[in-house]
């Protein structure tokens, strides 16, 4: 097979993958990491493997990352275990390579690791139906649960301060004030409206700091396309993208499960008339969270889920803009103006949930 994206030699020698390479396909759902889904015939059987190639200028240290991945999986496998359900299809399982670490590093510096594939399941980028988004709050309430009991001391910050909002608007401010590609006289209006919400930025880091916000071991990448569903049951039954777990806040999940799930449009959609919060989605995710971990959350959590997903749109539009202010270098682009139409996206849907918020407030109070 001619021109293939990863050296499959070394992959198999890696891995020690039995039987006979027949082909791939390559995944789109991340903007990170590069995916494929490789298959083989092993004496006649088909087995598939989900091979990444891990974003090193995003992950510093694949090696910790991984030892993270590793602790949070054997921990979620066993609670699996003891819910006599399937932990084959319900966590992620990595494979070891040869110096028995989970991942490897090829000879142009690659690092690369390799999951069993799970069968079964879809995965979505848009929501066809509110009761999928429900399922989908369902499974991070869940995610929560499982990893209640878990030690997040333990953990890497695999990328420092991730949602901290407060830090996210310092580093927008440097990348203006550096302007490395020149393109800061272009967002003028973006610019105001960010500064004009730095108070909303700096909220979550205050109350945690002043100690009334838990940490919790969080997934912190609580995207739609970052949940498993099964063909026959549409239960979100495996979460995935794990390479941000890390001590955070509940709010982080639900903010930026909703911001993703419930705007009326993909992130990526550049006319932003057509941006908003769809309420009832709103409604069905919210309910499906609050339906698995309710109990677990303090007062101040459950008050504070509308005004996190406001928060979280509006940290990832400053996110967008300070990586097109660098040079695009963290997100994958397709065309030079992405990142700045992805920002625009998210900070209309952030405009929009402050319209309705009242609603979305009464909403929530319904499931608490
Ligand atoms: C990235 O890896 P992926 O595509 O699931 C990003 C998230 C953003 C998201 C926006 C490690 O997620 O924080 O919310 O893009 N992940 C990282 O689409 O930065
Ligand atoms: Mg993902």
């Amino acid at each position: 097979m001619e021109n293939l994206p990863f050296d499959i030699d070394y992959i198999c020698r890696e891995f020690s993958i039995p039987g006979r390479f027949t082909g791939y396909k390559t995944k789109s759902d991340g903007i990170i990491n590069k995916t494929y889904v490789i298959s083989f015939d092993n004496c006649g059987k088909e087995e598939k493997y989900t091979l990444q190639n891990i974003n090193t200028y995003v992950f510093k240290n694949p090696y910790e990352l991984m030892k993270n991945i590793s602790a949070v999986t054997s921990h979620i496998h066993n609670a699996i275990i003891q819910k006599g359900l399937d932990p084959q299809r319900r966590v992620l399982s990595f494979l070891a390579a040869s110096d028995g670490n989970c991942c490897c590093k090829d000879e142009n510096a690659n690092f690369w690791r390799l999951y069993h594939y799970i069968d079964g399941v879809y995965t979505l980028n848009t929501i066809d139906k509110p009761s999928v988004f429900e399922a989908c709050g369902r499974a991070f309430g869940e995610f929560q649960n499982l990893l209640s009991d878990f030690d997040g001391q333990s953990l890497y910050e695999t990328i420092e301060n991730f949602h901290n909002t407060k830090i996210r608007l310092e580093q927008l401010k440097d990348a203006l004030k550096t302007d490395a590609v020149g393109k800061a006289k272009d967002i003028q209006a973006e610019i105001e409206f960010i500064i004009s919400r730095e108070s909303d930025c700096k909220k979550l880091a205050e109350l945690t700091d002043a100690g009334l916000l838990p940490i919790r071991v969080t997934h912190n990448d609580t995207k739609l396309n970052n949940v498993l569903f099964d063909n026959e049951t549409d239960e979100g039954i495996c979460i995935i993208d794990l390479d941000t777990v890390m001590p955070g806040l509940s709010l982080y999940d639900f903010g930026d499960s909703v911001r993703f799930g419930a705007n009326k449009v993909i992130e990526d959609e550049p006319d932003t008339s057509k941006v908003g919060i769809d309420l009832n989605l709103y409604e069905s995710y919210t309910k499906g969270y609050l339906s698995s971990c309710a109990d677990k959350l303090n007062d101040l959590e459950k008050d504070l889920l509308p005004f996190s997903v406001k928060v979280l749109a509006l940290e990832l539009g400053i996110r967008f803009l300070t990586d097109y202010l660098n040079g695009d270098l963290y997100f994958k682009i397709t065309h030079p103006m992405h990142n700045l139409e992805r920002c625009r996206n998210q900070l209309a849907l952030s405009r929009d949930i402050e319209i309705n918020m009242d609603k979305m407030k009464e909403i929530t109070q319904k499931y608490i």
